[in-house]
């Protein structure tokens, strides 16, 4: 059996396998049977492979050198369902992301420029450019340091990421059906596209207070239900064709804030309840807190000014979006930070 080199490493509040595209086979097929064999998909254990039973912990990029102007690597998603045969790029991951600038420093793809080291990465999934600015002292990456992000123990070397242009992604525009609301099934609901598609609504419409931990929410199954109704309605509506197979849109349940934050966020992305919030998911509910009468602003405390900081409250914490307004009031830039850390570089087999 041949292996293929792998580093196994946590993004943000994900984790997975990081892959040079060169090393993977080229043709797709083979590619996405040799990931679910790797991670032991289908499976809800995935006893037989590396992945870790949940679908934060199933996660694939790949990453190459790019040609592009000003760019220095593409990367492209791939999540590895868990208990599904179904390997899918239909979304980009903002927190697998983080991970991207060490590995192409690490792989040498991209030359370490001093204490820190700036990393222009293409987003395959959506076609967006985000920059990752990378701790490289002695011009090697460190993963040590003191920033802390909810969801992740301890501290780590910070990784801050940029986005511009995440408008529309995957649906063509921030609000594919032009609408601040469209009723589904009976519920208000903002159908947004910030770099991640998302449905947004109250908490409370569905009978829920959105401060549920994940537990309750993953073993509420009548909710559950429901919400994939509206999910597989609001699928064809943002240009994303019949969704009964993807992982997108994410569905956003938002109500108040309970900590002083902006907002709280409990999502489901889309069958299992998210841990914290996704990256772009949370840049996504955020941008919907701005959007005039959309049911995340009736809920939201919206600080004043051009450059706000929202901080978007979710099951373990708190992820803060630095959000840049353009004259129209539009969300022009976001930013985030993350920490990544090297876990594991070896050969992975299938
Ligand atoms: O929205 C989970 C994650 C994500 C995606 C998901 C993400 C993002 O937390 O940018 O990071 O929504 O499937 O890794």
């Amino acid at each position: 059996m041949t292996g293929i080199p792998c580093m196994w490493m946590r993004g943000g509040t994900s984790k997975g396998g990081f892959f040079l595209a060169s090393d993977l086979p080229a043709d797709i097929a083979a590619r996405d049977a040799f990931l679910l064999a790797a991670m032991g998909s289908p499976d809800p254990r995935q006893i037989d492979g590396m992945g870790g039973a949940d679908p934060l912990t199933s996660k694939v990029a790949v990453v190459s050198q790019s040609d592009r102007d000003g760019v220095d690597v593409e990367y492209l998603f791939l999540q590895v369902f868990v208990d599904q045969a179904i390997v899918t790029d239909a979304q980009n991951c903002g927190n697998m992301l983080a991970g991207v600038g060490p590995f192409a420093i690490e792989r040498g793809l991209v030359p370490a420029t001093g204490d820190e080291t700036r990393v222009a990465i293409f987003m395959v999934n959506t076609g967006q450019v985000a920059v990752a600015t990378c701790r490289t002292p002695g011009g090697i990456p460190t993963y040590e340091g003191t920033a802390a992000i909810d969801g992740v123990p301890g501290t780590h070397a910070p990784i801050p990421l940029e986005f511009r242009d995440t408008a529309g992604s995957s649906c063509g525009a921030l609000l594919p059906t032009g609408n601040a609301v469209d009723m589904i099934e009976g519920v208000a609901c903002t159908l947004i596209d910030n770099g991640m598609p998302c449905v947004v609504f109250k908490a409370e419409a569905v009978g829920a207070t959105g401060y549920e931990d994940r537990d309750t929410l993953d073993s509420w199954t009548a909710l559950k239900t429901r919400i994939e109704a509206i999910r597989l309605k609001a699928g064809p509506m943002m240009n994303l064709g019949d969704v009964k197979d993807k992982s997108v849109p994410k569905m956003m349940l938002v109500a108040p804030p309970a900590n002083g934050g902006a907002v709280t966020v409990r999502s489901f992305i889309p069958h299992r309840a998210h841990a914290t919030i996704g990256v772009l998911g949370a840049v996504s509910v955020a941008t919907a807190c701005l959007v005039e009468g959309s049911p995340a602003a009736e809920v939201a405390a919206i600080p004043e000014g051009t450059t706000n900081t929202l901080s978007v409250e979710h099951p373990t914490g708190e992820m803060s979006c630095v959000l840049t307004l353009d004259d129209q009031g539009q969300v022009a830039t976001a930013a985030l930070l993350r920490t990544a850390r090297k876990l594991m570089d070896g050969v992975i087999f299938a």
